[in-house]
């Protein structure tokens, strides 16, 4: 599997991090594998209880729902879960791009890290493969950017 691979690398001292998870419900039977990812990511680093999680009805919906979880000044970092599948027509494009260029604006804004866990794939197939399946758990991928987005802006004391 290319990319980032399903577990963490070496242990990240993330003690007194606490984070927010937004999760589409649209393909729940995806996303829901997607939060399961992220929450175990998150166990293995130690960070159980500290978590909030929001569900929204879709991934255009995911940027202001990380906004608003990110202006409560609770959270050192917002994980976003969603998943896109490509249908007959132009509205997965519109989607897609409302979700990405939402979300980056709401890290750079808020200068809170905000990590892009939506699936965007052709099929049904492609996106299990990386929920859970062949290609690694995509939410927990996430949860582990979040993580060391958030101890560099803790170093940095951004
Ligand atoms: N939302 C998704 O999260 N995934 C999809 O695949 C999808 N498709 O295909 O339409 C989708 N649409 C809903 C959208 O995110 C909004 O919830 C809706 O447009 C209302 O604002």
């Amino acid at each position: 599997m290319a990319g980032r691979k399903t577990s963490p690398d070496a242990p990240l001292d993330a003690s007194g991090l606490r984070f927010a998870i937004v999760v589409a419900e649209f393909n729940a039977e995806i996303t829901e594998h997607l939060l399961d990812g992220a929450r175990k990511c998150f166990a293995e680093h130690g960070i159980d209880e500290a978590i909030g999680v929001a569900r929204v009805p879709g991934a255009f919906e995911l940027p202001l729902a990380a906004r608003m979880m990110a202006e409560t000044g609770t959270y050192d970092g917002v994980v976003a879960l969603g998943c896109v599948i490509r249908g007959d027509t132009p509205h997965f494009d519109y989607v897609c791009q409302a979700a990405t260029y939402g979300l980056q604006r709401v890290a750079l804004d808020t200068g809170l890290p905000v990590a892009f866990g939506v699936l965007t794939t052709d099929d049904f197939a492609q996106a299990a493969a990386r929920a859970g399946g062949a290609e690694g758990n995509k939410g927990y991928d996430a949860a582990q950017t979040v993580i060391e987005m958030a101890l560099l802006r803790r170093e940095l004391g951004a």
